[in-house]
């Protein structure tokens, strides 16, 4: 159970704006192992794989773009409760219902250009972790591993 993963991105708006190791220390200091980290400049195809559940939205071609704009920084996260807190830090999808604290409440203004993506479920987790490192994950131990969890 402490090994649940979550796929997490910063987009574009928010690699330009120089928040990448900002959003990196939070989920580093709450004790998430990073397991994975590139940066990607992810093609039409990769996006329309990742957001295929939005493909009928008015949306969705702005969201491709968007997400095209620039490079994207995408890590993976593991430890105990890694998707829902790693949504609970993320905050609500529009930044305007963000409650204070979370990375989009604190960096982001407008749904659209809301800053970070994280998986909704484990098998959304799973499934974004294969599309965005096809060349697969290797596991490690940390010392701080025992000290975090009971
Ligand atoms: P989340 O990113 O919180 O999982 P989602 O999966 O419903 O939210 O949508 C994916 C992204 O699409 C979201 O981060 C921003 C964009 N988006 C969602 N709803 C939108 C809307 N009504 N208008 C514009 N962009 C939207
Ligand atoms: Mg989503």
């Amino acid at each position: 159970a402490n090994e649940e993963r979550s796929f997490i991105a910063v987009k574009p708006d928010g690699v330009q704006r120089g928040l990448v190791g900002e959003i990196l220390r939070r989920f580093e200091t709450r004790g998430f192992k990073i397991l994975a980290l590139q940066l990607v400049h992810p093609s039409k195809e990769l996006l329309s794989e990742h957001y295929s559940d939005l493909a009928g939205k008015a949306f969705f071609p702005s969201l491709l773009a968007y997400m095209q704009s620039g490079p994207v920084a995408a890590f993976v996260i593991q430890g105990k409760g890694a998707v829902k807190i790693g949504r609970v830090m993320l905050g609500a999808t529009n930044p305007q219902d963000s409650a204070p604290g979370t990375i989009r409440a604190d960096f982001a203004l407008d749904i659209g250009k809301n800053v970070c993506h994280g998986s909704d479920s484990v098998e959304a987790a799973e499934r974004e972790i294969g599309l965005w490192f096809p060349q697969g994950l290797k596991s490690y131990t940390r010392a701080v591993d025992t000290v975090l969890y009971e």
